[in-house]
């Protein structure tokens, strides 16, 4: 699998990759992966990681750096924790945060994925320290997963970028629900198609980050699904949306811009697979820092520029 010239460009993997693993856990645990990120008003880096425990199980887990790649600081007494008893829907763990600042409440939205007997659905919970979590509870049904909210309100609402899969419906897409609230959801809108035949993002897409503000849009990371003989890809691609009337898909990659290329990415729990789920900026606002998944078995970070995303999806996107 021959490394791209045009991924290498546009991210740019650390060379101390992977970042963190199960064994910098201060417990015994089966793997960390798939983390949400932030940047805490002091400058350090917060990673929310999913850590899957020896039963199968996901809780969330903070992690704290100063300068987000190394003397990562794990938080093990302040754990978000499933709670079946209150919250049936988490029963069997919960999964893949994405996390979004809300400054008019002033609190950091976690969106994340529980999973019960009835599937798997959107849950959120609210927290100013990532130490304490007030639960909103589950705001999507099963089956729907890889969501996070817009940092502010659209016409008085707040909204919800989600993928839902609905049994016997041909693909999962990309989807945009609203809500005055927080709590009821409605005006659910199909916003980007999962493509057909043999393309890298057929039959199903998903939201990686949480859509980047930019001044030509809101910028998605999305992952596509391809399914082959020896089991699925998953790689990452680029689309961006009206900075005003976030439904409304401008343009969308043609290529994948970043794919399992590494051997942490290539070989783990489940193989070849990059699964970002947040990203930070550097001071000069245009340094994006991806964290991502590898395998379902490691965390790695990917740098590029806001800038020349953007300048690549002009000249490598097409109009949905
Ligand atoms: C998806 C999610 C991710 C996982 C990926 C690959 O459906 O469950 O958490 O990384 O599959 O296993």
């Amino acid at each position: 699998m021959p490394a791209d010239q045009n991924q290498l460009q546009l991210l740019k993997r650390h060379s101390g990759n992977p970042i963190l693993t199960a064994a910098d856990w201060p417990y015994p645990v089966n793997t960390i992966f798939n983390p949400a990120a932030i940047t805490l008003a002091d400058g350090s880096t917060l990673l929310l990681c999913r850590v899957e425990d020896r039963r199968g199980h996901s809780h969330l887990c903070a992690a704290r750096s100063a300068n987000g790649i190394d003397g990562w600081e794990i938080d093990a007494e302040n754990r978000l924790m499933p709670e079946p008893e209150t919250h049936p829907e988490e029963l069997w763990g919960i999964e893949d945060p994405r996390i979004t600042f809300l400054s008019e409440l002033g609190e950091y939205a976690v969106v994340y994925t529980s999973y019960s007997s009835a599937g798997a659905s959107v849950s959120m919970a609210l927290t100013t320290d990532f130490k304490q979590y007030r639960r909103i509870g589950e705001i999507m049904p099963p089956w729907d997963k890889d969501a996070a909210l817009l940092p502010r309100r659209f016409n008085d609402h707040w909204i919800l970028i989600h993928r839902p899969t609905v049994s016997g419906s041909i693909g999962s897409h990309i989807w945009l629900s609203s809500s005055p609230d927080l709590v009821h959801w409605g005006n659910h809108k199909l916003i980007m198609h999962a493509r057909e035949g043999s393309w890298w993002d057929a039959n199903k897409i998903g939201l990686s980050l949480p859509p980047i503000e930019t001044d030509q849009g809101w910028l998605m990371f999305y992952h596509g699904v391809r399914e082959t003989a020896s089991g699925c890809i998953y790689r990452i691609g680029l689309a961006l949306f009206d900075l005003e009337n976030p439904a409304r898909c401008l343009a969308r990659g043609d290529e994948w811009i970043f794919a399992p290329e590494e051997p942490y990415e290539l070989t783990g729990d489940v193989d070849k697979v990059v699964f970002p789920g947040g990203y930070t900026l550097g001071p000069d606002g245009d340094t994006l820092n991806l964290y991502y998944g590898g395998a379902d078995s490691c965390i790695a970070v990917a740098q590029g520029s806001v800038k020349e995303l953007l300048a690549w999806l002009k000249e490598h996107g097409s109009i949905e």
